[in-house]
């Protein structure tokens, strides 16, 4: 038996038939029956241009109905989908490109030069494009190819897709998801989360990553539900969309958004029956002024690419503000203590592991790391740390791992850290998250100049731009004499997380 996921989504494509599956704000989409035949002629496309089973299919795109067709096109052909942030500069995608081997590479129709080049520079064979009002290459290839209907048989440790995630140190690495790791996860969210054929989701994130991508359209799919498709969050569009919307996802920043509107009432959103967040710690303040505006008590649940979604708050029970609600069916937890490695009791932090068929095989050609965060039980180290609560919630308290969360875009400070100090003049820096009104924590470089060296602010952002992802630039960068370390010459980053708290607020 096949366990290719495009199996399941394509007979519940098929079942909705004429039902509306994905429509933008401005009423381009596809019906399921739609967007069926059209992943099929997508899929004739990728097989005419040498995609084969197990090969890879890099996509940098600006958000459209097409490009979950053409993610659906990749499952159906046995392909391994692999999205990259819009936001990625050259040198980036050069990384990916080289590292995962793509067969193919589908850029947006402006950066085709660019991308041309950096497939050509990295061994990747075919370049196409796809623009946001089904134009493109790949699109005109679309219409010429015949139709591949068949699903190409696939095993359920077969590949379905590859994400990269950035690495504490060094380089991305990409976790490896295979067909079972999305469709159970699929299944257990549609349960857990009660979605049917009348749903209709509000889909305001990016679709590069596991919360815009498997999260949402998975789930969309696995239901028959139909999501109105927006290209990004837009509190003016969101307020309007609600009132023939019934779920939304988003990260913590649409919430504190929503509730600094005036416009978010309980009228505007009677008609939604569910609001969920994730990706980030949302607030219990959020959380309960939310709830006070609108009568809503918003769903947190808690995951990462390498894993799908692991922990939720009920459907059904007490949404429990600051907590991230119980394990999953399916899914194992446990808490262990940071030095001793043993199970925690309930009430203390230590680092979160989780364990299910949600949970990745391995990071993409490295085996080393595979082995540091993937136990030989199969339960997978987080670097989240968190405590059960006296109710039974997880709580997430905090990070073992130097990372910040910005807007729900994850940024490593190693690898910002490393690109700061190949500019003149700078001895040594360290990019720490800080309070941010708006995103939560905002990334910011403090920065040691080399003795005599004069630096400003706006010299080290230029250096940065071009280098790295806008999300990922520093909304500001501070001068010290020296970096505070402790004896073990360890940066402590909690004294400069001290020393600029009031940045943002
Ligand atoms: C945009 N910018 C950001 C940013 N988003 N800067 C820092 N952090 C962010 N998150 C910058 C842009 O580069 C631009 O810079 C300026 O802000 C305005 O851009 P914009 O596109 O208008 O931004 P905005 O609409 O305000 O976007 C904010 C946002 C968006 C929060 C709505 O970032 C977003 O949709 N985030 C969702 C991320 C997400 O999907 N995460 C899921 C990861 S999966 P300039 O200088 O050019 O003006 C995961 C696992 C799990 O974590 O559990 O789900
Ligand atoms: P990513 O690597 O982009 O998948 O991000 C995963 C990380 O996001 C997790 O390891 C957590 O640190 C964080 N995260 C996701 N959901 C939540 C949440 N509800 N609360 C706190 N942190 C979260």
């Amino acid at each position: 038996m096949s366990h290719n996921l495009f199996e399941t989504f394509a007979r519940r494509m098929q079942e909705r038939g004429d039902a509306d599956f994905i429509t933008t704000r401005e009423g381009r989409g596809y019906s399921y029956t739609e967007a069926l035949a059209m992943s099929a002629r997508l899929a004739g496309a990728l097989v005419g241009l040498g995609v084969a089973p197990g090969d890879r299919v890099a996509v940098q795109v600006d958000k459209s109905p097409e490009t979950i067709l053409l993610y659906l096109a990749t499952l159906r052909v046995g392909a391994v989908y692999l999205p990259l942030n819009t936001g990625y500069t050259g040198d980036e995608i050069r990384y990916f490109l080289s590292d995962a081997e793509p067969a193919l590479f589908v850029c947006r129709p402006a950066t085709l030069t660019e991308s041309s080049g950096i497939a050509a520079e990295t061994g990747c064979p075919s370049v196409q494009t796809l623009g946001t009002e089904a134009d493109g290459s790949l699109m005109e290839a679309a219409e010429k190819a015949t139709p591949h209907d068949a699903i190409v048989e696939r095993h359920d440790s077969d590949l379905a897709a590859i994400l990269y995630t950035s690495g504490t140190t060094g380089r991305s690495k990409g976790a490896m998801l295979t067909h079972r790791n999305l469709a159970s996860n699929a299944a257990t969210l549609m349960e857990a989360w009660r979605f049917s054929e009348s749903d209709r989701l509000i889909h305001a994130l990016p679709i590069f990553h596991t919360h815009g991508l498997f999260v949402a359209c998975n789930v969309t799919l696995m239901a028959g539900a139909s999501m109105l498709f927006l290209a990004k969050f837009d509190a003016d569009v969101i307020v309007e969309a609600m009132s023939h919307g019934t779920v939304l996802m988003g990260v913590p920043t649409f919430y504190t958004r929503l509730v600094a509107d005036p416009r978010l009432t309980p009228e505007v959103t009677a008609r939604m029956r569910l609001f969920v967040s994730g990706s980030a710690p949302l607030t219990a303040e959020t959380h309960q002024a939310f709830e006070e505006k609108t009568g809503h008590a918003i769903l947190e649940r808690y995951g990462m690419t390498e894993t799908n979604m692991n922990i939720s708050n009920p459907y059904y029970g007490t949404r429990r503000a600051g907590t991230v609600g119980q394990p999953l069916p399916g899914v194992e937890i446990r808490i262990t203590d940071r030095e001793t490695g043993r199970e925690a009791a309930d009430g203390e932090i230590g680092i979160l592991q989780v364990r299910g068929p949600n949970v990745f095989i391995g990071y993409w050609r490295m085996p080393e790391k595979t082995r540091e965060e993937l136990l030989d039980d199969g339960f997978f180290i987080t670097g989240d740390l968190a405590m059960i609560d006296e109710h039974g919630y997880v709580q997430i308290v905090g990070r073992d791992k130097d990372l910040v969360i910005s807007g729900g875009f994850n940024v490593y400070p190693k690898e910002v850290e490393e690109v700061i100090d190949e500019y003149s003049g700078v001895a040594e820096s360290a990019v720490i998250g800080l309070p941010h009104p708006d995103l939560g924590e905002g990334v910011t470089a403090v920065v040691v100049p080399q003795p005599g060296a004069r630096l400003d602010e706006a010299g080290v952002l230029d250096h940065l731009e071009g280098r790295l992802a806008r999300y990922k630039q520093p909304k500001r960068v501070f001068f010290i004499d020296s970096l505070p370390r402790n004896t073990m010459g360890k940066v402590q980053k909690n004294q400069l997380r001290q020393q600029f708290q009031d940045t943002y607020r």
